[in-house]
C-alpha cells in the first residue's frame, strides 16, 4: 500500500530557526514554504533524496496558534517528531482499505497538503502512538 516515506513531520516553535539548523547541519534545501490555515501550520519542505518511487522530505511545522494540532503537541510534548507521511498512489482508496481494518481515521476524505498533495491522517491511538499521514502527490504534468 505504501510507495515510500514521503516525509517526516517535525514540530518546531520557530520555523526560520529550524530551517537554518537543517540547512547548516545537514545541507538540506528548502523546496517549498506554505501556510496551511486548515491544518493550523506554517510549514517548509526540505528535500532529502530522490528515488524511483518519488522524493522524500523533512517537513518542519510551526503552529499558527496554541489551539492547533501542532500547538497542542508542543505544549504537551515539546518540539520533536510529530508525524510520518507515507506516499500512496490513491489516498481515498487507501483510506477505505485502512478503515476496513478497524483503524480510526482522522480524515474521512482527502485534504489539501503541501506542494499540491492530497493528504489524510490516521489516529495515533490506533497506530501505536504514531500520528500517520497518507500522501498522494499531484500527478506529474510533464
Ligand atoms: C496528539 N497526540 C499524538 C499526536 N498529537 N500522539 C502522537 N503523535 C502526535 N502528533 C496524542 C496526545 O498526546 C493525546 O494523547 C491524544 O493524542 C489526544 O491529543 P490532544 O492533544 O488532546 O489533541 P486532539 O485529540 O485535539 O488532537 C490530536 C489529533 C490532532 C492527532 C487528532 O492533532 C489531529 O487531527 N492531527 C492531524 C492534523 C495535523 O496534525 N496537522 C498538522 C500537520 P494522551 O495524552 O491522551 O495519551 S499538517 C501537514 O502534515 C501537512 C499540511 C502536509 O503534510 O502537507
Ligand atoms: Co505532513
Amino acid at each position: 500500500m505504501f510507495l515510500r516515506i514521503d516525509h517526516v513531520g517535525i514540530a518546531c516553535r520557530n520555523l526560520e530557526e529550524s530551517i537554518a539548523f537543517y540547512e547548516s547541519a545537514f545541507g538540506l534545501t528548502v523546496v517549498s514554504r506554505e501556510v496551511n490555515e486548515e491544518q493550523g501550520v506554517r510549514e517548509a519542505m526540505l528535500h532529502v533524496a530522490d528515488a524511483e518511487a518519488g522524493a522524500s522530505y523533512i517537513q518542519l511545522l510551526e503552529p499558527l496558534g496554541p489551539d492547533t494540532p501542532v500547538g497542542k503537541f508542543i505544549a504537551k510534548r515539546g518540539e520533536g517528531v510529530h508525524h510520518v507521511g507515507y506516499g500512496v498512489a490513491d489516498v481515498a482508496k487507501a483510506l477505505e482499505e485502512i478503515e476496513a481494518k478497524g483503524i480510526r481515521l482522522i480524515d474521512r476524505r482527502p485534504r489539501h497538503g503541501s506542494m499540491g498533495a492530497s493528504i489524510a491522517f490516521l489516529h495515533p491511538k490506533d497506530v501505536g502512538g504514531v500520528l500517520t499521514e497518507l500522501v498522494e502527490a499531484p500527478r506529474r504534468t510533464t
